[in-house]
């Protein structure tokens, strides 16, 4: 599935129970960062825009970010031989090995300084156990840790949340089908995401997966013309 076959929602409003979840704008997934994806610095400016408009509607912002402790499992660098986009799966880990990345403390694991954070009512970190990734903003790739991100939205009665951010295939696909999972009705705002795809062909893959699952799409200009 490419890009100009997504279906869009075009009748949107936003209600009450309405979240915008905004996914790992940290410096590293930014060109320049060390596991940049391509143009993830273009989205930056909208999702700011969007942002502003859950904001003057009264509406919570969650912002995820991805912690890794040095020599998490996930980098290539702790496996001996291995490297950055060598495949490689074990609990919790894979399907491909990483560059050092989002490191805690390190420059490339703070928020792009173009990110509107002011605007954040919440910040999930994600990530932060040595020996297991989270691609998701909600559980960790063991499939059954939380990371707390759906208590916060459900104690506020969140029905609905509306997704942008870094990496389109990674965890912004992971946080979107764990968000249905978890009971939300979920919108991928698309033109706010871009994607790594790694391996070749991850996009196309990602985007059929969340139209099977029942996620939904929409461009920013529906919610930015309201
Ligand atoms: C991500 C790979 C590794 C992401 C995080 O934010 O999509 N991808 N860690
Ligand atoms: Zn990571």
């Amino acid at each position: 599935m490419n890009y100009s076959d997504i279906n869009f929602e075009t009748n949107i409003e936003l209600l009450k129970n309405d979240a915008l979840i905004v996914v790992d704008i940290q410096n590293d997934f930014i060109p320049g960062g060390r596991l940049p994806v391509e143009k993830g610095d273009e989205i930056i400016s909208d999702v700011n825009k969007v942002a502003q408009k859950f904001k003057e509607a009264g509406l919570k912002i969650a912002l995820t970010q991805d912690w890794h402790p040095k020599n998490h499992k996930s980098f290539a660098s702790v496996h001996p031989g291995k490297n950055p986009f060598d495949e490689y799966c074990a609990l919790g880990i894979g399907p491909v090995l990483w560059p050092d990345h989002c490191v805690q403390g390190q420059k490339g694991a703070e928020f792009h300084e173009a990110l509107n954070t002011d605007l954040a009512d919440a910040i999930i970190r994600k990530g932060t156990n040595p020996q297991i990734d989270s691609y998701s903003g909600f559980v960790e790739n063991d499939g059954k840790t939380l990371t707390g991100l759906s208590g916060y939205l459900s104690s506020l009665n969140i029905k609905r949340i509306f997704i942008a951010g870094l990496a389109l295939d990674y965890c912004v696909y992971f946080t979107a089908i764990d968000g249905k999972k978890l009971g939300f009705d979920v919108y991928i705002i698309i033109d706010l995401t871009r994607g790594i795809d790694s391996p070749e062909g991850n996009i196309s893959k990602v985007l059929t997966d969340m139209t099977k699952n029942g996620i939904k799409f929409i461009k920013s200009e529906t919610i930015l013309n309201l």
